[in-house]
């Protein structure tokens, strides 16, 4: 009677295998956790003397003259069986679910040592208050301020997480220019048109004129662009702007960086064909994307790779692609041309942060974090805490890094633009823009 009680039981345990890997193969999502967790603790429980007790009496009174004591310790060992059972049957749904489940096939994503260049560039919290050299500008009124650019006449526009697109005049007047619904507005660039381009992580490059806005790009090679970031127009016309990943979107950004895999792509738009063509692929976290003075490169910054690529478009170089800068101090986001020919980068802070730097190193810890919402919102709570923005010349050299340590003012920057000697700094954290007096 035992040993056919453990032949059904290793029967069963059999079954509830099967029937995991049955449920993974056919990827049952509308199965929700808690019921599937109920369905294979009934099936263990059925099969190991649970399920109600019924089975319980029987071997009880199959079993000839048991004592009192051994009736209390069988009554034990079947209770605590239970408890392995549903401690087994959870375990195996946790597995399955993070193994074939999770929104993510990851791989590990070693962070680059820092650049020995960075070292001399010690904290100095210019971008905070005790500086006296920045304020905050539109506090209130943005929010989220992602990318920032200037026109010719000096009206500063961005793009906030409300679906506008918001001017700042000259005088200091703020004007809620043009809706666009949504709240995946990102990188914004001037047009030799008078338009403002436009990137809509969801929709594609947009086109926003007083005439309305027009989708200049939402597809490349037949397939939806997923997640446009920012865009630069040359003086041809030629719009370069970069999709940062072709399997996740905005709304689930960190899930990019936790896979970990090069989905990112440099984009150009030919206005004379309207036709959209791939320019670079396989870059991890396509973003920020600035051209050089004399616009015979072009800069687009590789977010998981702590690093920025520059491509050639003139000259014997044209068409190849070598590093800008590397090694750097966090995560690059936007880049964007200064009036001297240097480029100013905003970093997200990717470093000392050794929760992050663990989970990067393991699969398994990667798709159990991808799995659990609170998890990943700490991490990216994490990558806000700090603000940095660094002055890149055009030979890759550093010239200087501003930053607010402990994201007192200003976290989680995003751009940074500089016009008149004043330094304009967006964030997908603040509503305001931070504007901060270079000297
Ligand atoms: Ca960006």
């Amino acid at each position: 009677m035992v040993c056919a009680g453990k032949k059904r039981r290793k029967g069963n345990f059999w079954a509830l295998i099967s029937c995991s890997l049955t449920f993974a193969t056919a990827k049952v999502k509308l199965i929700s956790t808690t019921s599937f967790l109920l369905l294979l603790w009934r099936v263990v429980s059925a099969g190991c003397g649970g399920g109600g007790g019924d089975d319980d009496d029987e071997i009880l009174r199959s079993m000839t003259m048991p004592t009192p004591p051994a009736a209390r310790q069988l009554e034990a060992f079947l209770s605590a069986s239970r408890t392995r059972s549903f401690l087994l049957a959870c375990l195996l749904a946790f597995l399955v679910k993070i193994f074939f489940f999770s929104p993510i096939s990851p791989e590990p994503l070693g962070f680059p040592p820092l650049g020995s260049e960075f070292i001399n560039f010690p904290s100095n919290n210019v971008l905070q208050f005790v500086s006296q050299r920045i304020v905050k500008v539109g506090e209130g009124y943005v929010e989220g301020p992602e990318d920032i650019c200037v026109d010719k006449e000096g009206t500063i526009y961005t793009a906030t997480r409300d679906g506008w697109v918001k001017k700042l005049h000259r005088n200091g007047s703020w004007e809620n220019w043009k809706f666009i619904g949504g709240h995946s507005l990102l990188g914004v660039a001037t047009s030799s048109t008078g338009h403002i381009l436009l990137c809509d992580a969801d929709k594609g490059l947009l086109r926003v004129g007083e005439d309305g806005v027009a989708i200049l790009a939402s597809h490349v090679n037949g397939s939806k662009i997923r997640f446009v970031d920012d865009v630069i127009e040359s003086s041809d016309g030629t719009v370069y702007f970069s999709d940062a990943s072709t399997k996740f979107g905005f709304d689930v950004w960190h899930l990019d960086l936790l896979e970990a895999k090069p989905h990112g792509r440099l984009l150009k738009y030919d206005p004379s064909t309207k036709e959209t063509t791939i320019v670079l692929d396989n870059l991890r976290f396509a973003n920020g994307v600035a051209l050089s003075k004399d616009q015979d490169f072009l800069v687009v910054c590789e977010t998981w790779k702590f690093r920025c690529l520059k491509h050639w478009l003139k000259g014997e170089m044209k068409g190849k692609t070598e590093i800008f800068v590397d090694k750097l101090p966090g995560g690059p986001d936007n880049i964007n041309l200064a009036p001297d020919g240097s480029f100013w980068i905003a970093v997200l802070e990717l470093r000392n942060n050794p929760v992050l730097e663990l989970i990067n190193k393991s699969k398994l810890a990667k798709r159990f974090v991808a799995n659990f919402p609170k998890l990943k919102s700490n991490i990216i709570a994490s990558i806000m805490r700090k603000a940095t923005v660094m002055n890149v010349g055009i030979d890759g050299n550093v010239i200087k890094m501003l930053d607010d340590s402990s994201g007192e003012v200003m976290s989680f920057v995003t751009s940074a633009m500089e016009f008149e000697k004043q330094l304009y700094v967006g964030s997908l954290s603040s509503n305001f823009i931070g504007k901060l007096k270079l000297i």
